[in-house]
């Protein structure tokens, strides 16, 4: 099995649940500007739409979209505490914060990336938008140790991701102590801590 991922990026996402269940995977890293690989390919003939992360399975199909790469390493593993089992319903809980992490956090960072916004249209519009969706799970974590409770899952390892890019973008999050809490708590997690040296 192969990741292809850049640093930093939301490809860590993958790399810290790979981690977390020891599948043992090689990394192959992309320049996005470029679109070539570490070896030099063409990072299109990998993956058309251009995006990492790319997993490249041991009989060579490759599986895109970072949601679904997670379901598959869990599902492949088995490891029920990160997605449960088809038939018990926190699965679809699970699932929920997956997709609400993709689509209403991952996604509302994209106009933050984009050079020909103004810093004024990003301060002014974009940036309390992703605030108030960041405060809205700091509310959820006043209760919850994780965001499925007591159980770290695979939308905790893509929060922790979207948390560090917050930081890249003055976005300060510091008065939302909950948030914070989670935030410092999962640092300390193993899979986290070898994730982030690997691409330190
Ligand atoms: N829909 C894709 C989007 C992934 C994505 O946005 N990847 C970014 C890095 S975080 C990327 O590769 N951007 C470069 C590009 O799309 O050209 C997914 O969920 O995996």
């Amino acid at each position: 099995m192969k990741l292809f991922y850049t640093k930093q990026s939301c490809s860590l996402v993958c790399r810290i649940i790979i981690n977390e269940i020891n599948f043992p995977c090689e990394f192959e890293s992309v320049d996005l500007r470029s679109k070539k690989t570490e070896t030099n390919m063409d990072f299109y003939s990998i993956n058309p739409k251009g995006s990492v992360p790319v997993l490249q399975l041991d009989n060579g199909e490759l599986l895109t979209e970072n949601a679904i790469i997670l379901q598959y390493l869990a599902d492949t593993s088995n490891t029920i505490s990160l997605l449960p089992a088809i038939g018990d319903f926190k699965r679809y809980r699970v699932l929920e914060w997956l997709n609400y992490t993709a689509t209403e956090i991952h996604k509302s960072f994209g106009p933050l990336f984009n050079p020909t916004l103004s810093q004024e249209i990003k301060e002014q519009i974009f940036i309390p938008l992703l605030k108030n969706k960041f405060k809205y799970i700091s509310k959820h974590l006043e209760h919850n140790k994780y965001l499925l409770g007591d159980q770290f899952t695979l939308p905790d390892a893509y929060m922790f991701v979207m948390i560090t890019w917050a930081s890249h973008f003055n976005l300060n999050l510091t008065d939302m102590t909950h948030l914070s809490r989670y935030f410092n708590e999962l640092k300390q997690r193993k899979s986290i801590q070898k994730s982030l040296e690997e691409e330190s």
